[in-house]
């Protein structure tokens, strides 16, 4: 879920810190070994989002989490859910200590494992964490996992990313990942919706994702999205709106190696520009990030 862990706030994201236990940075969950602290403090994020989410979060993101294993009352068992993902689009869930150094994190995306931090939050930071924690990895990721278009685009990220990493331009797909499977919205016959992970496990950034005047709402462009600069820190100022997920499965065809080169000829964009030939489907006042930078 966050940016590359160098470019995170306090320098090497823990997970980092540590050296991992296997080549491939996974550990054993040792779900018995969660506390009831731990337990309790799923049970009260599970509860915030799930008020939230209908009529918030997209109809696949609502199917998936229905599909899955997944209750208020305890944290996931990741191999009772990986049962279930493995039959509907062949992924599983693997843990992790934390954010895992990029060249692993794309090697399991490409081979359909999904990692997912061990750990949870503390009850005093419920609202932003510097790391993807088992509630951003399993609540966020997984039920998107249950659809196989995202299923398919997510393992064709995995490929990318290796490749982007022998180009250079990981930056650029990285772009991708952030304003899609962390923060994409899309548009749903009925209204607007959330299939973004980052977004859809935030009990702030969802309603203001959807229904607050500041942020820009845009088309989704593959170019220009690869040229915007993202917040790793705060909600997003700009959000790219899909019209199907089917549109990311387009995505997984394209060969980026063109538009790289293409790309690298243009200026990037901070995260809350607008150009004129961007497709605005909301045009945000940027009242809260200007709020923030008065401080
Ligand atoms: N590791 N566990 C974990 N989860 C992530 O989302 C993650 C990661 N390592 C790298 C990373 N994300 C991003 O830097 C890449 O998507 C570029
Ligand atoms: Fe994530």
């Amino acid at each position: 879920m966050q940016a590359t862990p160098a470019s995170s706030k306090h320098g090497l994201a823990a997970g980092l810190g540590q050296t991992p236990q296997r080549p491939d940075w996974t550990i054993d969950q040792g779900w018995a070994g969660y506390t009831a602290q731990e337990h309790a403090v799923w049970r009260t994020l599970f509860e915030r989002q799930s008020r939230l989410l209908p009529g918030r979060a997209c109809d696949e993101f609502i199917e998936g989490m229905r599909k899955l294993p997944i209750g208020a009352e305890q944290i996931p068992d990741f191999e009772q859910m990986s049962k279930v993902l493995r039959r509907q689009t062949g992924w599983e869930v693997v843990a992790v200590p934390g954010l895992v150094p990029d060249e692993v994190f794309f090697e399991h995306l490409a081979h359909r494992r999904f990692p997912a931090g061990q750990f949870i939050r503390q009850a005093h930071e419920l609202d932003y964490l510097e790391e993807p924690d088992v509630f951003h990895d399993v609540f966020g990721h997984v039920p998107m996992l249950m659809n196989p278009v995202i299923a398919d685009y997510i393992q064709a990220y995995g490929e990318g990313g290796l490749r982007a990493q022998r180009l250079g331009v990981l930056d650029k797909l990285a772009r991708v990942y952030w304003y899609t499977v962390e923060f994409g919205l899309v548009l749903q016959p009925d209204g607007l919706r959330i299939y973004g992970a980052g977004i859809v496990s935030s009990f702030t950034e969802t309603c203001f994702s959807v229904e607050d005047a500041s942020p820009n709402r845009l088309r989704f462009d593959l170019a220009r999205v690869m040229r915007t600069r993202y917040r790793i820190d705060d909600f997003q100022e700009t959000y790219f709106v899909i019209q199907h997920l089917d549109e990311l499965l387009g995505l997984a065809n394209i060969d980026f190696a063109p538009l790289y080169v293409r790309v690298a000829a243009e200026p990037e964009l901070e995260p809350g520009d607008v150009l004129d030939v961007d497709q605005v489907i909301t045009r945000g006042t940027g009242r809260y990030h200007a709020a923030k930078r008065a401080i």
